[in-house]
């Protein structure tokens, strides 16, 4: 009996032994000096300086913050007179990453200590460093050097939507198209076989957004034409940094599309675009019977009522609601569906645009990286509060409990098998102002990462196959040139697409005006930017 039990110790000793390299080591902040770090976050009203999440902080990690009182609205600007006049805050999350370049040139940031940041924030690094090889780090990198860690918005790993009315599919006995003839083909039958039933020639395939799928599938996405999201795409094709709108592979797809034109079956209206008022995302060609499918907002505008089921707060499975732009849909067409499709494979492959992913950049004073305190202190701030975002169940489920509290009054699982929590009603109630506008206090310390979480609707998401095949844009954020001339060419660019669709200009005999027009506009400074930026990431 002792022997066993001798033995059953060792081995718990042997498991706790083993067990203790994988937990992350507690430090004891309060034996320490106790600092001051301003940060920044992202609220739309002050908080409280001893709101919820601001004493938290300063209780376990024994620091003064001072939360600056830059609301969103006004970011950019009043971050730039904090730093001109000298007091560059200790943490900036930075809301616009185009800025990110100029103020590390002008001396303003500090340079990381990657092995602080390793050792402190291992659940953030990790994060990072798996997805897409790591290689959102560069988008902190100039010239070699580490100057910023990247934030990223997980949701739009899902690319852009693509849309049919099913009712109208089911009405012509159609299926959705995965090829370019067979979307082709049902472009045609939405436009000449009356799919609306009114027994008028009214309806057309596709607009503006819609000829995403074109593009796509010639493998880039240089934008829709009505121009309002679709500044400065640059990829990496064969190696190269491209200009989206001047490859030879848009110059390819230009043609199709003119033909397309010429057949009748893009709306003639694609030129002022899809939506005449109301929520960006709201397609009003598609819900008033103009055109049978499109390219826009994201997958949770569309999604049917019933696509999928979640959880209540007695934790029973319901039906999800209608997305936001299929409640419009419904509301005008009741007895109708849409459908959601990938993009179509064509002759360079299959894809359509994705947002971009790269939502903000921290970044940090010269003084805090500098102070090996300072700046221990702050990875271990953010990797703490960084757990809201994470998988590992028992650091999830720790931030919840430590920063909520008792389970069911202020969280609940809304997927506990999934590991997906959310706030109750209740804490709606007493919190009613989003995040950071109420004693509560602001949630986002660290970067968001780049890590799903399964909720229902993201499940969802990946289960129709909506992780693959998004085109990314390879410059996220605008570099200087870019920054002064791409509204222009932006317009310059659309104006063409435009022209060339319609047959006012032709493809073959126009394309070197069309890219000298662009270039005198400054696009070939802009592209040499991006050339260089790219080089520069990739240095050592
Ligand atoms: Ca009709």
């Amino acid at each position: 009996m002792r022997k066993i039990l001798a033995m059953i110790l060792a081995i718990a000793m042997l498991l706790t032994a083993m067990v203790i390299p994988a937990v992350a080591e507690e430090t004891d902040w309060s034996s320490k000096d106790k600092i001051k770090i301003t940060w920044t976050t992202y609220f739309t009203s002050l908080p409280t300086e001893d709101s919820h999440f601001i004493k938290f902080v300063e209780d376990k990690f024994n620091v003064d913050i001072d939360m600056l009182p830059i609301d969103d609205s006004n970011f950019n600007e009043v971050l730039n007179t904090y730093i001109l006049g000298g007091d560059t805050p200790d943490v900036i999350r930075l809301k616009d990453p185009g800025q990110f370049v100029s103020y590390v040139e002008s001396g303003e940031l500090g340079v990381l200590d990657m092995d602080v940041l390793r050792a402190q924030a291992p659940s953030i690094c990790a994060a990072i460093d798996g997805f897409k090889d790591g290689a959102f780090w560069d988008y902190g990198v100039v010239d070699g050097e580490p100057y910023g860690i990247p934030a990223v918005a997980p949701g739009n790993i899902y690319h852009l939507p693509v849309v049919y009315n099913q009712t109208w599919l089911e009405k012509l006995g159609a299926e959705v198209p995965t090829t370019l003839d067979e979307f082709h083909d049902l472009l045609v039958r939405f436009t000449k076989e009356d799919p609306d039933g009114d027994g008028a020639d009214n309806t057309y395939g596709l607009s503006s957004d819609g000829l995403r799928v074109l593009w796509g599938a010639y493998g880039v996405n240089p934008g829709a034409c009505d121009g309002r999201t679709d500044h400065s795409y640059f990829q990496l094709i064969d190696g190269e940094v491209k200009y989206a709108a001047t490859t030879e592979q848009y110059k390819e797809a230009l043609k199709v599309a003119a033909d397309w034109y010429k057949e009748g079956i893009i709306d003639p209206e694609f030129i002022t675009g899809e939506n005449t008022g109301g929520y960006w995302a709201i397609s009003n060609s598609l819900i008033n019977h103009r055109i049978g499918m499109t390219v826009r907002g994201n997958y949770y505008h569309w999604v049917m009522p019933g696509a999928y089921q979640l959880f209540d707060e007695e934790g029973n499975l319901v039906d999800c609601d209608a997305g936001a732009v299929a409640k419009e849909f419904l509301a005008v067409n009741p007895d109708e569906k849409v459908v959601l499709g990938q993009p179509v494979t064509g002759p360079y492959g299959m894809g359509v645009k994705s947002w971009n992913l790269l939502a903000q950049i921290y970044c940090f004073s010269k003084d805090a990286t500098s102070n090996p305190d300072k700046w221990e202190r702050i990875c271990a701030i953010m990797e703490y509060m960084d757990h809201q975002y994470v998988t590992d169940r028992a650091l999830y489920t720790d931030y919840y409990e430590t920063l909520y509290g008792e389970y069911g009054k202020y969280w609940i699982w809304e997927d506990e098998e999934a590991g997906v929590a959310r706030t109750t009603a209740k804490f709606e109630e007493d919190y009613p102002g989003f995040a950071s506008t109420d004693p509560w206090g602001p949630t986002q310390w660290g970067p968001t990462l780049p890590i799903l979480l399964p909720t229902k609707g993201n499940q969802w998401a990946t289960s129709i196959g909506y992780e693959e095949g998004g085109i990314v844009n390879l410059v996220q954020f605008s570099l200087p040139a870019m920054a002064e001339n791409q509204s222009n060419i932006t317009h310059l660019k659309d104006t063409w697409m435009i022209d060339f669709i319609t047959g006012a200009k032709d493809v073959d005999a126009d394309w070197d005006a069309y890219v000298a027009e662009l270039n005198a506009a400054g696009l070939d400074k802009m592209v040499q930017e991006a050339v260089d930026w790219y080089a520069s990431t990739q240095a050592e």
